[in-house]
C-alpha cells in the first residue's frame, strides 16, 4: 500500500494521504512519500494542488506508535521529515488546497494550515493535539495558525487542546468553507479546477508577495510588488487577459 497516492484530473494534482486506519497518522514513508508527491506537484502542467486524507481522517500529525517505538532526537527528525515539507508547500508557486474530510491533529494540523486554503467536512474536527501529550506546536503550526487567528487566540487554542468543529472552525477564519461530508470531494474539485483555470504565474507570484507580508516594511512590499508586477506583465497570460478584455471575449489563461 503506497502512503500517499497522487492522481490528476487536468491541471489539478491531488494527493492523498493513506494510512486510513491511523487517521493517516505521519510515519517516516508517509514523509518520503509526500516529499516525492510534492515534487510532482511542480510540475508546470500542474496548476492547483489538493491535499487530503484517505477514510475517515485527514491526518493526526506524528504516528505516536512509532514516537514510542523509536523517539530518537526529534528535533533532528523534525528538520529532516517535517519542515522539507512544510517548506515545498510554501515554496509550490501555485495555490495547495487542503480538503480537510476528518480530524486534523497535532503535525496534521500544521499541515493543513501551511497550505494557502481549506476546505472542511462538515464532520471535520480541528485539534492541537500537541499540549495534550505534552508537547509544543511544531511543523509551522505557532506561525500558520498565529497568522490565520492571531497570536492570543491562537495561544489560547492550542494550550487548551481543545476539539475543534468545522463550523467553529470557519466562524474563526481558519476554514473558508464547510461543506456536508459527501460533497466535500465535488466542491473540492469544483475550487480546484477554477483556480487551476486562473493564471497560475500571477497566482504564485500573489502567494509569494502574502507569505513576505508580515516581515516587510510597506517600503520593501511596495518594492517586491513592483518587482513581481513587472515579472507578471511579461507572462502569455497577462496579454491574453488583456487581449481578452479588449476583445470581449473570456480569456483562455494557459499558466504561461
Ligand atoms: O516525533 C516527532 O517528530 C515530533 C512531532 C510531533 C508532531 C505531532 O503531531 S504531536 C501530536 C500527535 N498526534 C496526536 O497526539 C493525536 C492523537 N489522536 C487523537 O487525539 C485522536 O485520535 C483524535 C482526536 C485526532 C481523533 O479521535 P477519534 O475518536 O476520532 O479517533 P480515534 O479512535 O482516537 O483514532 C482512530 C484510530 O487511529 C485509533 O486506532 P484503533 O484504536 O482504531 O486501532 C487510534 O489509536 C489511531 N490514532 C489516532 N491518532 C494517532 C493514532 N495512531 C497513531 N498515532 C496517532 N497520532
Amino acid at each position: 500500500m503506497a502512503e500517499v497516492e497522487t492522481s490528476r484530473d487536468s491541471g489539478v494534482l491531488t494527493i492523498t494521504l493513506n494510512r486510513p486506519d491511523v487517521l493517516n497518522a505521519f510515519n517516516r514513508a508517509m514523509h518520503d512519500a509526500l516529499a516525492a508527491a510534492l515534487k510532482e506537484a511542480k510540475d508546470a502542467e500542474v496548476r492547483a494542488v489538493v491535499v487530503t486524507g484517505a477514510g475517515r481522517g485527514f491526518c493526526v500529525g506524528q504516528d505516536l506508535t512509532e514516537f514510542r517505538e523509536a523517539p530518537g532526537d526529534i528535533a533532528d527528525r523534525l528538520r529532516s521529515s517535517y519542515h522539507p515539507n512544510v517548506a515545498a508547500v510554501r515554496a509550490l508557486e501555485k495555490p495547495v488546497l487542503a480538503a480537510v474530510n476528518g480530524p486534523a491533529a497535532g503535525a496534521g494540523l500544521s499541515f493543513a494550515c501551511a497550505c494557502d486554503i481549506r476546505i472542511a467536512a462538515d464532520n471535520a474536527t480541528f485539534v492541537p493535539a500537541f499540549v495534550n501529550i505534552g508537547l509544543v506546536p511544531d511543523s509551522g503550526g505557532t506561525f500558520f495558525i498565529a497568522r490565520l487567528l492571531g497570536p492570543a487566540r491562537a495561544f489560547e487554542w492550542m494550550t487548551s487542546g481543545r476539539r475543534l468543529t468545522a463550523a467553529e472552525a470557519h466562524a474563526w477564519g481558519l476554514v473558508s468553507d464547510v461543506v456536508e461530508a459527501d460533497r466535500l470531494a465535488e466542491r473540492t474539485a469544483e475550487l480546484a479546477a477554477s483556480l487551476a483555470a486562473m493564471p497560475t504565474r500571477a497566482v504564485g507570484m500573489t502567494k509569494r508577495l502574502f507569505d513576505r507580508v508580515s516581515d516587510h516594511t510597506v517600503e520593501e512590499q511596495l518594492e517586491l510588488e513592483a518587482q513581481l508586477q513587472s515579472a507578471a506583465t511579461q507572462t502569455e497570460d497577462f496579454r491574453e487577459g488583456v487581449a481578452a478584455f479588449l476583445e470581449k471575449r473570456e480569456p483562455k489563461f494557459t499558466g504561461n
